[in-house]
Parts: C-alpha cells; structure tokens; sequence
C-alpha cells in the first residue's frame, strides 16, 4: 500500500470563530496551524483566505501573502480552493490558481450545499481545466456525488484531462452524497482507472471515513473546513489535533504515513 497521504483543510468558507473558536482567519494564523500539522503528519495544507474579519474570499494578494508565510516556515504542499464560497464568480474563485500553486481544488459539478446551491457549469469547469494545465497547477478533483466521477470520465476521455487523476470524495455535506460507508465504497468502484483518493467527511463522517481510506488504501483530509469536533461534545483545539490522530490511527495498523516530498511523488507534482 502507497505511503497515506494527510491533507489538512485549515479553514474553508463558511467555519466561523464562534463555531470554533480556535479557526485560523489571518494569513499568520494559516500559516501557523499549517507547520503545526505538517509537524503532525500532514503532506498537503488545503487552504481558504478570509478577510480579517473573517469573510470569505478568494482575493490573490491575500492567497500570496499566505503560500508565503507557509513556505517561510515549512515544508507542505500548499492547496488552494477555487471552490471559494458560494455565490463567487468564476473569475474570482480561479485567482489564487495564478499564483501557481502546487495543487488546487477543482470541482466536478454543481450541487445543493447545505441551504445554497453550489455552482459549477461545465463551460466554467472546462476553463478551470485549462487554466490548470496552462500554469501546471495539479489539480484535486472535488467529488460530492455519484455524478461528478461520471463528468470527470467524461473530461478524460475526451482528452482534456490527463490521467492518473487525483480526487477528494467530499461525503455528508447537506444536500449531496450521505457520509457513509456504503457511499465511499461505491465511489471507490466508479473511480477512473489509476486515480488516487482521498476522503474528506463531514461532521461525525469524518473518522469513520479516515479509517475505512486508511485500510482500503485511500488518502484522508481531516480539518476545521470539514469537521471543527474531536469528539461528540468536544471540540478539536486545533487542526494539528485532528491530523495528529490520523497519523496515530495509521501508524497503529502499521500505514506510514507520507512526507510532502514523498506526496509529490505519488501525485506526480512537479516541483
Ligand atoms: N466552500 C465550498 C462552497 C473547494 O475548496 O474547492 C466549496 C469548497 C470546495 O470549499
Ligand atoms: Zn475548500
């Protein structure tokens, strides 16, 4: 089996300090709780920016700002979203991708999420694609249903992209596919030939979830953007906590657990 690969989704879009308080905002704070978790295991920091006051958005001075505050500090495959927060424009949401990241998100279909409805037409998709490849940015296909492994084979067999593919299967948001251990094992059937997979659960989806991809061979994000709980009743402290529990959970059923170098190589990122 490949060496697990731990993504830490610090912040995401719609987390707030009063849900939990401990929530990275500022590029500083990012940048923070990103060596913390790389310390504790993780290989890819999956990143949001919010304004100081905590709004969501996807202004590239401030990804800058926080890709170089990460590096100064560690060493981890830094992720930007180009989901951004619903209601974005296209635009908006692809500018951090400009800054040529090593990885950006990239999802794979519109959906209900939560009480909104998150959109992604395919013409946007398509461009998202390009923009990609052009800058050489590797991207993570976001999977929230059934229906996006099925658009993304679509995409690769008609050329525009090129496999093996990385993909995250985004399980227990409201509104999409159920968090459930009958939902990733059928998403795992349906995967292109030669992905890789992570899972990122939702809520109290989130730990089953990691253990059934840490035995089955998948990947893992764990982090506040997902889930801000350690335990039913208790809060994480931080985002280090919860990647740090993973790693231990891989380690006791003997899963080493990947270095970002040792991520590049299994996802082919050139660096
Ligand atoms: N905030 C969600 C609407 C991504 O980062 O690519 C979309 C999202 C996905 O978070
Ligand atoms: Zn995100």
């Amino acid at each position: 089996m490949d060496k697990l690969i731990i993504t830490a989704a610090l912040t995401g879009a719609e987390v707030t300090r009063e849900q939990q308080p401990a929530l990275p905002v500022t590029p500083d704070e990012i940048a923070r709780a990103a060596e913390e978790c790389a310390a504790a295991g993780a290989a890819i920091v999956h990143v949001h920016a919010r304004y100081p006051d905590g709004t969501p958005t996807q202004d590239k001075a401030i990804y800058a700002e926080i890709i170089e505050k990460i590096r100064a500090r560690c060493d981890v495959i830094v992720q930007v979203s180009t989901g951004g927060a619903v209601g974005m424009t296209a635009a908006e949401r692809l500018a951090p991708v400009e800054l040529r990241p090593e990885m950006a998100t990239l999802s794979m279909g519109s959906v209900n999420f939560g009480d909104d409805v998150f959109l992604n037409p395919p013409a946007d998709m398509e461009h998202f694609l390009h923009t990609m490849k052009e800058l050489r940015v590797k991207p993570e296909f976001e999977i929230f249903d059934a229906g996006m492994l099925h658009s993304l084979q679509r995409w690769i067999n008609k050329g525009v992209v090129a496999g093996p593919v990385h993909v995250d299967l985004v399980l227990g948001v409201p509104g999409a596919m159920a968090g459930t251990p009958e939902s990733l094992m059928f998403l795992r059937s349906q995967l292109p030939h030669g992905a890789t997979w992570t899972v990122a659960g939702i809520g109290a989806a989130q730990l089953p979830l990691a253990a059934m991809a840490i035995a089955l061979g998948g990947h893992v994000r764990v982090g506040f953007e997902d889930n801000v709980w350690f335990r039913k009743g208790e809060l994480a402290t931080s985002n280090a906590q919860l990647v740090a529990r993973i790693a231990r959970i891989a380690r006791e059923i003997e899963r080493a657990v990947a270095t970002p170098g040792e991520a590049r190589a299994l996802l082919r990122i050139e660096s």
